[in-house]
C-alpha cells in the first residue's frame, strides 16, 4: 500500500502553504495532519466495506474544510484520476462477470488465457442462472436470421448469450432490439480445412467464457436451424450431465488413415477419433479446451490435409481426457446417406411436415443421463436459404415457437 498512498498524498497535499509565522508550530501541525491522512488512507484501502468507506470519505473531507476556514493551510484537492474511478466503478462485479462490450484489443493468447480462468471458491457472490451459449460460425450473412429471432423472441436474456464469429470486415446488419444485436466478436481470417477454422470456434469459446453465467456452449454455423423451441432447448441442454460432441473411432482411411505417428508418444492411434465440428460443451470442458496448448501444437504441426483438425482435435482430446463427461454423440442433425465430401443440402422442396418431424423424433430413443429420451437433435443443418420461407411456415404447428 506504500507507493499508492504516497502517491495520493502527494497528489491530494499538492499545494500547501503557510500564514501563521510560528515555523516551529507549523512543522508539528504539518506533521500531524500527514500522521491522521496516513491514518485515514490506510483505512481506506483496507475498508471493504462501502457503507465504513463512505463514513471515512465524509470525515476526511469535513476535516479538511475545518483545516481550511480556520486559515492555518489552503489545501488543494486536485488529483483527477481518483475521482473518474470512483464514480466508474473500475472494479466492479458486473462489468468481471459479464463483458457488456464485445468488442475488444485482446490477442487470443491474452484471451485464451483470460477464459481459462476458474474461480477456486465453490459459491457464488451472485445469484447465477446458468446460460445457453449460441455460437455462430459464419461467412457472412445469417439467413435463417428471421427464424432465430423467433426462437429467442420473448426469452429471457439471462438465460442465453449469442456469439457470432464472421469473417473479418464483414458487419451483421440488425435493428437494436434484435437478440443479435452487437453480438460480434473480434474475428480473424478464416480458411475452411486448416487450423485456422478450429482457431475461430476457440475464440467463439473464450469470448464466451468470459460471461461467467455462460454453461452450455454450442457451435452453429448459418445453415443450422433449430427445431425445437428455446424452453425444450434449456431445459435439454443445462440439465445434461454430459457434453454433446460426436467422438467414434473410424478404421476407415478417412479416421484412423488420417492419423500420424508423429503424434506420438502423446497421441496414440488407440486414442484417434473422428466426430462432427459442430459441438455442444458443458462450461468445464469449454475451459479444458481453451487452455490446451499442448495436443493443440501437435494437431496444428501433423494433421495437415487431408486430415482436418476440425474432425479431429475435439473428438480425441475429450475422448483422452473427458471421456466420461462426454455423451459421445452430436445434438445437430446432418444427413450423410447421399454420399459424397459435403452432406445432403435442404432447399425449400425439401421442406416438409413430416421431414422436420422425422428429425425431431423419428421413432428411436437417445442415451440422456444415463436414461434415455426421444429427443436426438435439437437443431438440424444443412438447410440452403431458400427453406427459409417453408420453415417460418411450419414454425408454431410443428417446433413450437
Ligand atoms: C489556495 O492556493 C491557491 C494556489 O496556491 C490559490 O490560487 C488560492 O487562492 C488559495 N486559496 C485560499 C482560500 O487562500
Ligand atoms: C467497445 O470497445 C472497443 C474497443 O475497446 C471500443 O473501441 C468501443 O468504443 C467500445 N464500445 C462501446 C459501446 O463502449
Ligand atoms: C442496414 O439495414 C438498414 C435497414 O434494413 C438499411 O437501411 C441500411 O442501409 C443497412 N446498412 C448496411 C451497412 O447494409
Ligand atoms: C463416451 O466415450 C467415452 C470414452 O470412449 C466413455 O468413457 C464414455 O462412457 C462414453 N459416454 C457415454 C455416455 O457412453
Ligand atoms: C430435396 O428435394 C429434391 C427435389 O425434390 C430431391 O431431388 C432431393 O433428393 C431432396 N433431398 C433430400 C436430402 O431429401
Ligand atoms: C433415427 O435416428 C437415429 C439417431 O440418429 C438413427 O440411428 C436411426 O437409424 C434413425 N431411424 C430411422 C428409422 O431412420
Ligand atoms: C466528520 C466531522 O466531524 N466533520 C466535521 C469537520 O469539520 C466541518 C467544518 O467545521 C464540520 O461541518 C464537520 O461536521
Amino acid at each position: 500500500m506504500s507507493r499508492g498512498s504516497r502517491d495520493d498524498l502527494n497528489c491530494k497535499y499538492g499545494a500547501v502553504s503557510v500564514k501563521d509565522s510560528s515555523v516551529g508550530l507549523f512543522r508539528l501541525i504539518v506533521f500531524l495532519i500527514i500522521f491522521v491522512v496516513g491514518v485515514v488512507i490506510g483505512l481506506l484501502s483496507s475498508s471493504h466495506v462501502d457503507r465504513l468507506l463512505q463514513l471515512e470519505k465524509q470525515q476526511f473531507y469535513g476535516n479538511q474544510t475545518a483545516w481550511h476556514e480556520s486559515g492555518y493551510i489552503n489545501v488543494t484537492v486536485s488529483c483527477p484520476d481518483i475521482p473518474k474511478c470512483e464514480k466508474e466503478d473500475c472494479l466492479s462485479m458486473k462489468s468481471f462477470l459479464a463483458p457488456k462490450n464485445l468488442t475488444h484489443r485482446m490477442t487470443d493468447k491474452e484471451l485464451f488465457w483470460r477464459a481459462s480462468l476458474v474461480p477456486f471458491k465453490v459459491e457464488y457472490p451472485y445469484v447465477r442462472k446458468p446460460k445457453v451459449a449460441f455460437m455462430f460460425l459464419t461467412r457472412g450473412p445469417l439467413p435463417f436470421l428471421p427464424l432465430w429471432e423467433r426462437f429467442f423472441y420473448a426469452q429471457s436474456r439471462e438465460l442465453y448469450s449469442i456469439y457470432v464469429h464472421a469473417l473479418p470486415g464483414f458487419e451483421l446488419n440488425v435493428t437494436d432490439t434484435s437478440a443479435f444485436y452487437k453480438r460480434q466478436i473480434p474475428s480473424q481470417k478464416v480458411k475452411w480445412g486448416t487450423v485456422s477454422l478450429f482457431d475461430a470456434e476457440r475464440r467463439l469459446l473464450a469470448n464466451a467464457l468470459l460471461d461467467f453465467s455462460n454453461e452450455r456452449f454450442i457451435l452453429l454455423s448459418e445453415s443450422c436451424i433449430p427445431v425445437y423451441n428455446f424452453p425444450t432447448v434449456y431445459k435439454y441442454l443445462t440439465e445434461s450431465q454430459h457434453s454433446f460432441v460426436q467422438s467414434y473411432d473410424d478404421p476407415s482411411r478417412y479416421g484412423r488413415g488420417r492419423y500420424s505417428r508423429y503424434m506420438l508418444p502423446d497421441i496414440h492411434l488407440r486414442d484417434w477419433r473422428k466426430g462432427s465440428q459442430w459441438f455442444e460443451l458443458s462450461r468445464n470442458l469449454a475451459v479444458g479446451i481453451v487452455s490446451d496448448t499442448k495436443y493443440y501444437t501437435l494437431f496444428k504441426k501433423y494433421c495437415l490435409p487431408a486430415c482436418y483438425p476440425d474432425e479431429h482435435y475435439l473428438p480425441t482430446y475429450i475422448q483422452k481426457f473427458y471421456g466420461p463427461f462426454n455423451s459421445n454423440r452430436t445434438v445437430t442433425y446432418v444427413d450423410w446417406s447421399q454420399g459424397g465430401p459435403h452432406p445432403a443440402a435442404f432447399t425449400a422442396e425439401n421442406i416438409t411436415e413430416d421431414f422436420i418431424q422425422y428429425i425431431r423424433n423419428n421413432g428411436t430413443l437417445c442415451p440422456y443421463n444415463f436414461d434415455e429420451t426421444p429427443i436426438c437433435y435439437l437443431f438440424a443443418r444443412k438447410f440452403a436459404p431458400t427453406a427459409l420461407k417453408p420453415l417460418l411456415n411450419l414454425g408454431m404447428t410443428v417446433m413450437g415457437f
